[in-house]
């Protein structure tokens, strides 16, 4: 068996590296471990750079997210009981748009499918060979069966679990842990708020955001390490009623929980993404914690940078947009990566700081919500600094 580029995992990062390289007439086969139920379901990430809405039209996989997908013109800052709009469109011209990772991933799938392509699911990769020269293979297993995939290059889209980034020797390993976790809910009533609240409150932070006109999706910051069994629905909805209210009369609108899950907070940067034939994409090489929106959005950020550079290997036999593939990828990986941990710091409570630590995540607050500068900035970070280069190669 043999194909151009094989990919390793079907979460974003994959099925949208296997779309542009078939844009770009590239063959791909890409295998995942679980079942298409399972990945079409998993509840992650749900706010789009405007780049990443965009980079989804031109790839011929926006047109669900346009019509169902709820575009966001700003975002609110919530703390000491008052509300702060950070308005996206005045101070920077974009807007994000609010569509949840999983209705990407099963519109990719969707997509991938319809072309014939060749989407594995519950095919487990078990290991990577061959790296060093111009035949890498990938030893896999299908329906308890073991076989082999040759190819010219192996790109690891298996997530932060996954196993490509144990083949890439030398790997330097850059991060934090944070002694705080999210635990998220989505809940089957309408959105109590037309655009998202990144709340600050003494309890902790809390984060409003949503799937639909009827599909509210929240967050609640816990200790790390905490579980669920903590989190009987009563004590969920009293803390964000608690965590979100206002002085004007913020009302919370409760429903039935679909969902409940507990994410652990992270920084991490591995590097270098690459090694002989095989290079890594997504949060297989770099995990942000999700206070900036950024994970989603930094895996189709190098996913587009593979697919630009694959094109030029395949069009033209130049090696050396592959070559600087790391370089490029970590200069917006690491930007996303302080963005990440700057609103992560002033947004929660830090359980090891003491008053410094509170006083210093306030003085942003005030900065951000009372300088034209500084919510510019938050803006545009937000929203999505514009890319290096175009995916497609002609
Ligand atoms: P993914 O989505 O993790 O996809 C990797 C895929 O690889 C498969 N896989 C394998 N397949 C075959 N063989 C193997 N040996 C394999 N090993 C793994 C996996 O089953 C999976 O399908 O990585 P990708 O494509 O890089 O996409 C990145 C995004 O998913 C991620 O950055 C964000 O979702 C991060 N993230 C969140 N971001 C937010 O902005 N807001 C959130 O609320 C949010 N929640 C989350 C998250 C990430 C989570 N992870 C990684 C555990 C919640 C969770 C639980
Ligand atoms: C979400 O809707 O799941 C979401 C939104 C904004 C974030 C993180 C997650 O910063």
């Amino acid at each position: 068996m043999r194909t151009q580029v094989g990919i390793v995992g079907a979460g974003p990062a994959g099925l949208f590296l296997s779309q542009l390289l078939h844009l770009q007439g590239i063959e791909s086969v890409v295998f995942e471990c679980r079942d298409r139920a399972y990945v079409e379901a998993r509840v992650r990430a749900g706010v789009l750079e405007y780049g990443t809405a965009e980079t989804l039209r031109e790839a011929g996989v926006g047109e669900r997210m346009d019509a169902q997908g709820l575009p966001h013109a700003g975002t609110e800052l919530r703390f000491a009981r008052t509300r702060h709009r950070i308005d996206f469109a005045e101070l920077t011209g974009r807007s994000i748009m609010v569509y949840g990772q999983q209705e990407v991933v099963k519109d990719l799938i969707a997509a991938r499918l319809a072309d014939g392509g060749d989407v594995r699911f519950q095919t487990e990769v078990v290991g990577v060979h061959d790296l060093d020269t111009n035949r890498p293979r990938i030893a896999f297993v299908e329906a308890g069966e073991p076989a082999e995939l040759d190819c010219d290059f192996v790109i690891g889209t298996d997530g932060f679990h996954g196993v490509s980034r144990n083949h890439v020797p030398d790997l330097m390993i850059y991060g934090r842990d944070y002694p705080f976790a999210w635990l998220g809910i989505l809940a089957e009533a309408p959105p109590s708020s037309r655009e998202l609240i990144y709340a600050r409150h003494d309890r902790g932070f809390a984060l409003h955001s949503m799937r639909s006109p009827k599909i509210t999706r929240m967050y609640l910051q816990v200790p790390a390490d905490e579980s669920l069994h903590e989190w009987p629905d009563e004590r969920i909805w009293a803390e964000l009623h608690q965590r979100l209210a206002t002085d004007d009369g913020f009302e919370l609108t409760e429903g039935a929980l679909l969902d409940k899950s507990i994410t652990p907070m992270r920084s991490f940067v591995a590097t270098p993404m690459q090694h002989g034939r095989l290079l890594l994409a997504g949060d297989a090489a770099h995990i942000v914690p999700p206070t900036g929106a950024k994970g989603m959005n930094l895996a189709i950020a190098d996913v587009r940078l593979l697919a630009h550079a694959l094109g030029g290997y395949y069009a033209d036999g130049r090696d050396d947009l592959l070559a600087s593939y790391t370089e490029t990828a970590l200069r917006r990986v690491w930007r996303a990566t302080h963005f990440s941990w700057w609103m992560t710091a002033m947004l929660h409570v830090d359980p090891g700081t003491d008053e410094f630590g509170a006083q210093l995540a306030q003085a942003q607050l005030d900065y951000v919500t009372t300088s034209r500068a500084m919510a510019t900035s938050l803006a545009e970070n937000y929203t999505g600094l514009p890319y290096e280069q175009s995916w497609s190669y002609r």
